[in-house]
């Protein structure tokens, strides 16, 4: 298989505006980033994806930009910026930008122009369309609840937002459009940054048909659409396009976001020859606790699905393309609530679940606060929340659909993004060592407990933890190229798994509950030594592998020869 150094890389997710404030005003920004250069190394992060750093009037946190070419204020300056790329480069890592162009602010100049006549020249890089019967154009819902159109009474017409009104989607259609993508990307990769993580990028290509969802797939008046807009018409027209134009010019890293992917449509993104990107996120294990493909409807996960997910992905590209392996990142509850124990088995769930994904095969992505165990967080009133998506739910389930407050806020602590986006904790000093001043948005209340202070110096912390396993695979490529195989396909407790690469095998086995469930090795499975690579808990190196009992949450792994 074809040695790349994305592959051999850990990738390491800042949100900027939670991360680490420097000067007093509660948000945080750039110098602060810089401060914790050499905590990220000293984990051993190899890539540091960032999060929007853009001009922006944060109606979605950065993710509506108003200036591509610009650093948000309250971020710092272009400057600033600068310096930050070459902290990063002179201890050795990579930066990894967001790339957000499914939709702009309507704030951005080119949406400001766009709407003030038909005739205006900017007026195609959106997507206008007139009512009908003196409606939106069609019945679609968007992704933050409510209309996916927007009446503007300047021009009489409606324009397309897939998120929320104040992000309007840009018009892929047009060639200027394309081009002005194009070219601002070529202006990032010539200050030297190391590739993109691509927002959304497989619904740019929409049915310009905009037809009406006949049969009713959900509550409310507005229904999912994303057949006519997920993997669209011309998706790989224009992703070989921006290939040809922008990203073969360069030895960089590229991971699309993607709704709806299955690993069948996955292949045509990353496969090794004519595919145009190195990996996409698919979101099919983030849907294994929700009912519908509805997030708020929550369902306990079934840990056969999650094998079956899993071993999919990695089966479907093996030899083909590249996983990107993620428990979690800005839009997602944190893991070690949803996947594992956050009380009594905080920090062995933790450990587990992050041995159980950095072996795969794959570049694993650790997000902020992931490598303590942060945890979900129980803010005190909807008041307290800020996420677009979740006050769009709240708001459409209380007005629309007549729901009582108390039936929704168990679904909002489970999955809000906002359970990501509480600051990162890194001492138990007031706000966490955070900031100096009143933090944009609540601290999760355990952070006198759960701090980067207390895990770097404790030697059994999930940080040091983490250290380990990237640490590992440095050491040994069987992590990093070997072949995965699910063993033991109907254990509804333990996931166990092999990788593979020459002579040379690692035996994964993680226990999902906080039972103590026996571990039996296939009978027949061929081996002939054994050697403890790295657990959760002391293990007797002696004990057989052929059946152990497990502690709750333990995971171990061997090498065998
Ligand atoms: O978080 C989600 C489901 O849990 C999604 O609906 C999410 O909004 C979607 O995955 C798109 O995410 C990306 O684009 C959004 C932005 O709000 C997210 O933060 C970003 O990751 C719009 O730019
Ligand atoms: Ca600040």
């Amino acid at each position: 298989m074809e040695k790349k150094w994305w592959k051999e890389s850990v990738v390491y997710q800042i949100y900027p505006r939670s991360f680490k404030d420097s000067n007093g005003d509660g948000i945080g920004d750039i110098n602060g980033i810089i401060e914790k250069l050499d905590y990220l190394k000293e984990l051993g992060i190899d890539v540091i994806w960032m999060s929007p750093m853009y001009e922006s009037p944060n109606d979605d946190n950065g993710y509506d930009i108003s200036d591509y070419q610009k650093i948000m204020d309250e971020f710092g300056t272009m400057e600033d910026y600068e310096r930050m790329v070459a902290e990063i480069h002179k201890r050795g890592m990579k930066i990894v930008m967001d790339l957000v162009v499914n939709h702009t602010s309507d704030e951005h100049n080119w949406f400001v122009e766009s709407r003030k006549s038909k005739d205006n020249p900017y007026r195609d890089y959106y997507i206008w369309r007139p009512g009908k019967d003196g409606k939106e154009p069609s019945n679609w819902q968007s992704y933050f609840s409510g209309s996916t159109w927007e009446y503007d009474k300047t021009t009489d017409e409606y324009y397309l937002h897939l998120f929320s009104k104040k992000q309007p989607d840009l018009n892929w259609e047009n060639p200027k459009v394309r081009q002005e993508v194009y070219d601002m990307m070529t202006w990032w990769l010539e200050k030297d940054i190391d590739g993109f993580r691509m927002d959304m990028i497989n619904v740019i290509s929409k049915n310009k048909d905009f037809p009406d969802i006949t049969r009713k797939n959900r509550e409310g008046n507005y229904q999912w659409a994303s057949k006519h807009f997920v993997n669209g018409p011309k998706i790989h027209e224009y992703l070989q396009e921006m290939k040809e134009k922008v990203l073969s010019n360069y030895d960089i890293m590229t991971v699309g976001e993607m709704q709806e992917i299955i690993p069948e449509e996955a292949v045509k993104y990353v496969n090794s020859e004519d595919g145009t990107l190195n990996m996409v996120f698919h979101f099919q294990h983030m849907r294994i606790d929700a009912r519908n493909g509805n997030k708020w409807d929550l369902k306990p996960f079934d840990l056969i699905e999650l094998k079956e997910v899993m071993t999919t992905w990695q089966k479907e590209l093996e030899g083909k393309g590249w996983n990107s392996l993620y428990l979690s990142n800005h839009d997602q509850a944190r893991p070690v609530s949803r996947f594992g124990n956050d009380k009594e088995y905080r920090i062995e769930s933790a450990k587990m679940l992050g041995t159980w994904l950095h072996m795969m095969q794959g570049t694993p992505y650790v997000y902020q606060g992931e490598e303590l165990g942060m945890t979900n967080v129980k803010f005190p009133s909807i008041e307290d929340y800020h996420c677009r998506e979740t006050l769009g739910m709240y708001e459409d389930a209380t007005k629309n659909l007549g729901k009582d407050p108390e039936e929704i806020m168990p679904s909002i602590y489970a999955k809000s993004r906002d359970n990501a986006r509480t600051p990162m904790q890194w001492d138990d000093s007031e706000n966490a060592g955070f900031t100096e001043g009143t933090p944009w948005i609540m601290v999760n209340p355990n952070y006198k407990e759960i701090n980067a202070k207390q895990a770097v110096n404790d030697p059994n912390s999930i940080f040091n933890y983490y250290r380990k396993l990237i640490r590992l695979r440095k050491d040994n490529p069987i992590i990093v190229y070997g072949t995965y195989d699910l063993i033991l396909k109907d254990d509804e407790k333990i996931y166990a798994y092999t990788r593979t690469l020459g002579n040379e095998k690692l035996l994964v086995v993680a226990n999902f509950t906080s039972e103590k469930p026996i571990f039996k090795l296939p009978e027949g499975f061929p081996y002939k030594s054994y050697q403890l690579f790295i657990a959760n808990y002391d293990v007797d190196e002696g004990e057989s592998i052929e059946s152990f009992v497990l502690k709750p949450y333990e995971v171990r792994v061997y090498k065998l020869d």
